[in-house]
């Protein structure tokens, strides 16, 4: 569709599941010891930086993603911290130079550490939101530095446990001042990214803020966020959500906030964020028909925030896991071009659709503007439903013979 396959296909990698991932969970310790640890927390960021690099360029990924805290260490100041990033963030931007990959986006981590254990911009301790806007501060710095085309916000900790001792209007409203400083500083320094917020109904706190596309839309239509803010929308979180994925990215699109993607699959059997890397193509499928129907996803991408699985102790499956995954997505595409180009879905929905576009349907829809006239009509009428049997059997046969 006069796009190329890479243009569609923004696909980035994950630092945090790349290279700080170790296998732990709540139940138990690491699995797996990378080769690149070294003497020193900063030894240690400084190989990773070399080994994140190799394995971008044996995938050929044309985008990466970070936290702040997957790259440097915190130290025990924020000084302290600040100063690992510019070390980390030169040795970055000299692998960009020298690779040509580039950031899609950074984000700061405000939910790991303790002092985010009430939230960050919703924090009830005026220390945590000043450290947070720090936090930010410098995560737009390194993202103009390194020409970040993107800035994300999850609200990890940004949430309740109780409604009973929750201030909700006032948390909302210190968020909403956050993100605007934000849009204020991007503005001061000269670097505008994108700025996008990612949804997820739950975890780790019972309810999460933004809940879910809608929820989020609201949020940022009432902060009057819009000319600034869009969605990074996850597969697993929508499931969470009792969605689709292809419902989140419908309500991101239709409402023109379709920002980018974090690509993984949840198990539907589990309650929580399991990360899988995405192998199913009817999925795919079904997310890039939107993304064709968005007309791509720049200058967002199609980021992977998957992780391999505990019992996966080498290395190398790093490189299997995002093959698999870049592999389904690049079909997914396949495919939804296919259905696109011989007008299979257009056609179908035009079918359904028929009576509101044509004949008396448009005449009753242009004509009759009120409950009234409305009512007159339907007298007149009578209650004639033709109750034709809905498309979804015929979709699905049809589905199935785009999926190579
Ligand atoms: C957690 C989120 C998380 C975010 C990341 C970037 O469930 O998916 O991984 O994507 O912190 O903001
Ligand atoms: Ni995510
Ligand atoms: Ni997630
Ligand atoms: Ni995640």
């Amino acid at each position: 569709e006069g796009k190329t396959m890479k243009e569609h296909l923004r696909f980035a990698i994950a630092y945090w599941h790349t290279m700080t991932q170790d296998g732990s969970d709540p139940f138990g310790n690491p699995t797996n010891q990378r080769p690149w640890f070294g003497a020193t927390p900063l030894e240690t960021a400084k190989n990773r930086v070399e080994a994140f690099f190799e394995i971008l360029v044996k995938l050929d990924a044309p985008y990466f993603c970070f936290h702040d805290i997957d790259i440097a260490p915190e130290g025990d100041t924020l000084e302290e911290f600040f100063s690992n990033l510019d070390i980390i963030t030169d040795l970055i931007k000299e692998k960009m130079d020298e690779t040509g990959i580039k950031l899609l986006w950074n984000t700061a981590n405000l939910f790991s550490n303790p002092r985010f254990v009430n939230g960050a911009g919703s924090s009830n301790n005026a220390d945590v939101f000043a450290y947070s806007a720090a936090q930010i501060k410098k995560g737009l710095d390194i993202s103009k530095k390194l020409g970040g085309e993107n800035y994300v916000f999850w609200g990890g900790r940004e949430g309740y446990e109780s409604l009973l001792n929750t201030d909700m209007a006032l948390e909302q409203d210190n968020i909403a001042r956050l993100f605007k400083m934000a849009i204020a500083y991007g503005e001061k320094i000269g670097h505008k990214p994108q700025f996008l917020i990612e949804p997820k109904p739950k975890e780790p706190t019972k309810h999460q803020y933004d809940f879910d596309a809608a929820t989020t839309l609201a949020f940022i239509l009432k902060y009057n966020l819009q000319d600034d803010f869009k969605l990074n929308l996850e597969g697993n979180h929508a499931t969470l959500a009792g969605h689709t994925f292809e419902h989140e990215l419908t309500v991101a699109r239709i409402n023109g906030a379709l920002g980018s993607i974090d690509a993984n699959q949840g198990d539907v059997l589990l309650g929580w964020d399991t990360d899988e890397f995405p192998t199913n193509v009817f999925d795919t499928t079904l997310v890039m028909i939107e993304i064709l129907e968005n007309n791509g996803i720049a200058p967002g991408g199609i980021n992977f925030d998957s992780k391999v699985r505990r019992s996966s102790f080498a290395p190398e499956d790093l490189f299997l896991a995002h093959i698999a995954g870049f592999d389904t997505y690049a079909r997914g595409l396949k495919g939804a071009a296919a259905i696109r180009a011989d007008k299979f879905l257009s056609d179908l929905k035009a079918k359904r659709y028929a009576s509101y576009q044509t004949g008396i349907g448009a005449n009753i829809m242009a004509d009759k503007e009120d409950l009234e006239s409305l009512t007159e009509y339907s007298l007149q009428h009578g209650a004639d439903i033709t109750n034709e049997s809905s498309h979804i059997e015929l979709v699905k046969s049809h589905l199935n013979d785009y999926l190579v």
